[in-house]
């Protein structure tokens, strides 16, 4: 029986020339109270066995530094941190990361079932640069990829609030030396520079997002958006991230959670399976190492050999070099970090 599309013709069009939709009050104020105490729940049982991790400010200036959860500092949650994956552990988040109604909506606009492929936890802006997230996570098939934002705080100037290029999906897309849309440390500048261009030859806009709590934005993958700065650090902008990819790209239903009704979750190991005193190892590791210089070019963006290190124990355990493992063998089993 042919089911009935959730979105109009309207918003699928605005959808394809635009590169995103917004859907006011998606989620309803019990639902978003209920989240807001789940986020005080994760701080509060941070136990032994807690698999998560988390991006945040310890010791450097960027947020891009994984940790486990269980061991960084309570004073972590007052500076901005992404908690990764709440979606793998927790049911109510993944009311929100994939619900019924989103997982119907996110299947008309992918035209085929999405699956999660990660989410975001946020209490307080990313302040990240202009990106796509085919830096990062490219899908195998062009463009079968998005991403959902879901407002829990309400977003003001003073909170750093979401920013996106309306329209920039359809610019040509920089093709890294590989051939591929993961972006490398090396060639980012030059990556940027050809964006600008393509930004002012199209004359395309940074538009801010101030949604309120409940409301939800859904982008395309070639969508260019960022984090602007926070002015003010009291604020929270609390908010869930979630990319998606299809089953286009995965078919084999095993590499799927099946959570009923089209809600769909990539499988993916747990990801602190390392004792505190290896960590101290980790990073006593990291901190000498010498890594031919060859061995460091053509990396993704954000590959942090200290984390790949504690996501995978068995690169640590046989001494490899996280830098070269990725190289030779880590990139084409896919292995995370
Ligand atoms: O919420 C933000 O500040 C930015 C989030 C973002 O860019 C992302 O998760 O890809």
């Amino acid at each position: 029986m042919e089911t009935q599309n959730l979105l109009s013709v309207e918003q699928k069009q605005f959808f394809d020339t635009n590169g995103y939709i917004i859907l006011e009050r998606f989620f309803n104020e019990v639902q978003v109270s209920e989240f807001k105490q789940r986020i005080d729940h994760f701080w509060m049982d941070r136990g032994k066995g807690n698999p998560l991790t988390i991006d945040c400010y310890l010791d450097r200036k960027d947020p891009n530094s994984r940790w486990l959860f269980r061991e960084v500092h309570g004073d972590a949650r007052n500076h901005p941190y992404k908690l990764n994956d709440t979606h793998l552990v927790d049911g109510l988040i993944q009311e929100f990361s994939i619900s019924e109604r989103l997982a119907k909506i996110l299947k008309e606009l992918l035209g085929a079932p999405a699956s999660v492929c990660n989410s975001l936890l946020f209490e307080r802006g990313s302040q990240q640069g202009p990106h796509f997230d085919t830096f990062y996570m490219p899908s195998k098939t062009p463009n079968k990829m998005c991403a959902s934002w879901i407002a829990i705080d309400p977003v003001t100037d003073a909170n750093g609030p979401l920013f996106y290029y309306p329209g920039s999906h359809l610019m040509e897309p920089y093709k890294f030396s590989d051939g591929t849309l993961r972006a490398t440390q090396e060639e980012f500048p030059k990556a940027m520079d050809f964006i600008r261009k393509k930004l002012e030859e199209h004359d395309l806009k940074a538009v801010h997002f101030y949604p309120n709590p409940g409301d939800v934005l859904i982008w395309h993958a070639q969508l260019l958006h960022g984090g602007s700065a926070i002015k003010d650090m009291s604020q929270t902008r609390a908010s869930l991230v979630t990319h998606y990819w299809t089953t286009l790209d995965f078919p084999d239903p095993t590499q799927h959670i099946d959570l009923g009704d089209g809600r769909l979750i990539l499988k993916k190991p747990h990801q602190a399976a390392i004792s505190r005193e290896e960590h101290k190892m980790v990073d006593e590791f990291v901190n000498g190492l010498t890594t031919p210089k060859e061995h460091r070019v053509g990396l993704p963006l954000n590959f942090d050999p200290r984390s790949y290190l504690l996501m995978n124990p068995d690169v640590f355990r046989a001494a490899w070099d996280p830098y070269t493992h990725y190289k030779l063998h880590g990139q084409a089993e896919g292995r995370k970090w």
